[in-house]
C-alpha cells in the first residue's frame, strides 16, 4: 500500500469515531444499588449494581483498591446449574437496566487486600466502552441478605 493512500484510510477513520461519538452525546449512564457480599481478606467477592445507559454501551472493566484483580464474570447455564465465566465486556443497550445480581452477572473482587464487613464501603471504578469511567460506591451487604433479594 502506498503511502499516501493509507493515510486517507487513518483519517477516515478518525472521522468516524468522531461520528459515533457525537451521536452518542451527550451519553448519560447511572449505576445504582451497588453492593457487594461480606468476605474475608484474600478471598473473592462478587460485586452487584444496576446499570442503565442512554446511549449503547459496553461495561468493559473494573477496579478497586479493595483487592488486587476485579474482573467481569457472566453466569452460563451448565449441567445442574450456572457456572460463572470471565468475560471482557458486558453488553448496555441503550436505555435498558442491566441487573448485575446474585446467582447472575458480577463483578469479581479477587484476592481482598482486606476484611468487607457488612456496613463497610468499597469504592468500584467501572469503565466503557464509549462513557468515561464511573467511580462506584458499593455497600458491603450480609451474604444471607444477598441470598434473600431473588426470594
Ligand atoms: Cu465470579
Amino acid at each position: 500500500m502506498k503511502p499516501a493512500r493509507r493515510l486517507t484510510l487513518i483519517a477516515a477513520g478518525a472521522v468516524l469515531a468522531g461520528c459515533a461519538q457525537t451521536a452518542n452525546a451527550p451519553s448519560t449512564l447511572t449505576v445504582d444499588r451497588a453492593r457487594v457480599g461480606a468476605t474475608p481478606a484474600g478471598a473473592d467477592a462478587a460485586a452487584y449494581f444496576d446499570i442503565r445507559a442512554g446511549g449503547d454501551d459496553r461495561l468493559t472493566g473494573a477496579v478497586t483498591d479493595a483487592a488486587a484483580r476485579a474482573s467481569l464474570h457472566e453466569m452460563r447455564d451448565a449441567d445442574g446449574g450456572g457456572i460463572m465465566t470471565q468475560v471482557d465486556a458486558v453488553d448496555l443497550p441503550a436505555g435498558i437496566e442491566v441487573r448485575f445480581e446474585p446467582f447472575g452477572d458480577h463483578v469479581m473482587l479477587e484476592d481482598l487486600e482486606r476484611d468487607l464487613r457488612p456496613g463497610d464501603n468499597v469504592t468500584i471504578t467501572l469503565s466503557f466502552a464509549d462513557h468515561a469511567s464511573i467511580d462506584v460506591e458499593a455497600t458491603v451487604v450480609a451474604l444471607v441478605d444477598l441470598a434473600e433479594e431473588n426470594r
